[in-house]
């Protein structure tokens, strides 16, 4: 039933864009943050996540985006991706704005992708933003030019959000007629801050329902990739 309201909603829609967090991907097998087999539950994010912890616990900082790199390895897009890639070709959805930094939206074949929080291969100097290799990163290697760590290009928490990603998001989000969320807790600003901004119809589709999310019209509690595969039928 509230599939087939959300279904209708995006039929009906000018305008879409999803909005996708951790839960998007694990499906991929690779672990969210914040449910019982999250990243979180094994590290402290703020004494990993941090640019304070690049300059004072750096062997910690390098182990943990080592363990997630790996996690990636082998990972691909999972039905849920495609989905939404097929969609954005069909003229169903606009753009897909994404918290997530391990680019399977574009490698499933998402066009209008915003990485909110940037991409976990994209290494670069803490010290000089010069970029760098991942081989480099893999080695653990100091930046050839300043000698600064090498860092993912994640935002950190008490960064800021890359701004031209941000702006996009936000534009398209309010003149959207209809936002899906899928997969995120909504624990992290100003992402979470997101779907408050449409006047437009917001759907809330996730495996577990918390607080957050009175506040949309629609919420369908579910796996993402079975979901979609039943809005798309
Ligand atoms: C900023 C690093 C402005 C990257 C991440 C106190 C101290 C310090 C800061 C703050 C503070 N209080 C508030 C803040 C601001 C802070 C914040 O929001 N903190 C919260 C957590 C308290 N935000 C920031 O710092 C942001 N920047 O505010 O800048 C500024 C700057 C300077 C000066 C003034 C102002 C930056 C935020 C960046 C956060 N970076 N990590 C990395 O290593 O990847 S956190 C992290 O959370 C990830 O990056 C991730 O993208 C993000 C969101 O997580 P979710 O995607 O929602 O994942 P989660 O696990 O939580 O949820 C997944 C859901 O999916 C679950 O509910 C699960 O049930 C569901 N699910 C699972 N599988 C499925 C599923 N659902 C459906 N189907 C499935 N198959």
């Amino acid at each position: 039933m509230l599939i087939q309201e959300a279904a209708e909603q995006i039929r009906r829609s000018q305008k879409t864009v999803v909005l996708t967090g951790a839960g998007m991907s694990t499906e991929s097998q690779i672990p969210d943050f914040r449910s019982e087999s999250g990243w979180w539950q094994q590290v402290d994010p703020m004494s990993l996540a941090t640019i304070e912890a690049i300059e004072t616990n750096y062997d910690q900082v390098h182990a943990f985006y080592e363990a997630r790199l790996k996690a990636l390895q082998k990972a691909t897009p999972n039905r849920g991706h495609l989905i939404l890639a097929d969609w954005e070709k069909a003229g169903m959805i606009d753009a897909v704005a994404t918290q997530n930094v391990d680019g399977l939206h574009q490698a499933a074949g998402s066009q209008t992708v915003y990485a909110l929080h940037g991409n976990i291969r994209q290494i670069r100097c803490h010290r000089c933003q010069v970029q760098q290799s991942l081989d480099a990163f893999h080695a653990k290697e100091a930046c050839h030019i300043c000698g600064g760590p090498l860092r993912p290009g994640v935002v950190l928490f008490g960064e800021m959000l890359p701004q031209e990603a941000w702006h996009n998001a936000l534009a398209e989000i309010e003149q959207a007629d209809v936002v899906l969320v899928i997969g995120t807790s909504l624990e992290v600003y100003p992402v979470n801050q997101l779907p408050g901004m449409t006047s437009g119809t917001t759907i809330y589709l996730n495996q577990e329902i918390t607080q957050n999310v009175h506040h949309f019209d629609l919420v369908i509690e579910g796996s993402a990739g079975e979901a979609l595969r039943e809005i798309d039928a």
